[in-house]
């Protein structure tokens, strides 16, 4: 029996995943550095660095999870390293290795050259992810995910930073959410098998995903996670010419059609439920 905790009750944008006494705590998108691309443009952003850190802490001395998974980008500069983030990232994972037995790291579309930064201990995963206990489906969103993935009930990936934002005639809120969006299995195998060669044609994709990789398919779910770093900006699912519908940020799964986003719940990170993204596409103030 497995569960998962969207930490709700703390309103923190991390989950627990949990099976029988295993637990692993998760987290998304954490850009570190990225204030100091910000510099450049003038802006003077305090370093989110020891803030995240000290949030992680709460988190691993509350749940005392055994494992600490990184769903992607970790760092902000895409193909190198700021000087921020070579200072940053290895004394963050030295700390955290102090208190959390396993460490994996899952890289996203900004980790290029992360290897380098991370202290022995930390495990580097490929970016087509990794399946928890046969579970869970963790990937960072911006590459596809192995077959192994698909035997998962449950996909979770990051990238798209969620958020909504309600404009009025003289303000704008936006805030951080999760989005629970219902995956049709047989479909999202299609696309895998065929991102890998495999001609479908009139097959069922879950038969060949058997036959072929011996994985019996059993995605249902989609989790799209809040960036840990809740100061960057995100991708506002409620209107529709954001990163949602745009085919170069959305990543291949979403963009897959195997993802019914209309019809995912959206909710805040106290547990709030705002609709299904439908319901909010149709929501105007004034
Ligand atoms: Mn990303």
């Amino acid at each position: 029996m497995s569960s998962v905790n969207l930490l709700m009750a703390e309103r923190k944008p991390a989950l627990i995943l949990e099976r029988r006494n295993s637990r692993a705590l998760v987290v998304a998108d954490l850009h570190l550095g990225w204030e100091a691309t910000l510099v450049k443009k003038g802006i003077n952003l305090p370093s989110q660095a020891p803030r995240m850190l000290n949030r992680l802490l709460a988190l691993v001395e509350r749940y005392k999870p055994e494992m600490l998974i990184f769903l992607g980008d970790i760092k902000h500069t895409i193909a190198w390293a700021e000087l921020e983030e070579r200072k940053v990232i290895p004394s963050m994972m030295d700390r955290l290795l102090g208190v959390v037995p396993r460490i994996l790291v899952i890289p996203g579309n900004h980790d290029g050259n992360l290897e380098e930064l991370l202290p022995e201990g930390v495990d580097l995963l490929p970016s087509s992810g990794f399946s928890l206990w046969g579970e869970f489906g963790l990937f960072h969103g911006h590459a596809w995910p192995s077959p192994e993935l698909l035997g998962c009930r449950l996909l979770v990936q990051g990238h798209l930073h969620p958020v909504v934002s309600f404009r009025g005639a003289w303000f704008r809120i936006t805030r951080q959410v999760w989005v629970k969006a219902p995956c049709q299995g047989e479909a999202l195998a299609r696309a895998v098998l065929r991102r890998l060669g495999v001609r479908v044609g009139d097959a069922q994709p879950s038969r060949l995903l058997k036959e072929l990789f011996n994985v019996k398919l059993r995605v249902e779910e989609l989790i799209v996670m809040p960036s840990f770093n809740d100061f960057l900006g995100g991708q506002p699912i409620n209107l529709e010419e954001s990163g949602w519908e745009d085919p170069a940020l959305m990543g291949p799964v979403l963009r897959s059609g195997a993802i019914n986003v209309e019809d995912a719940d959206v909710y805040l990170l106290d547990g709030t439920f705002l609709g299904t993204v439908r319901q909010l596409r149709r929501f105007r103030f004034s």
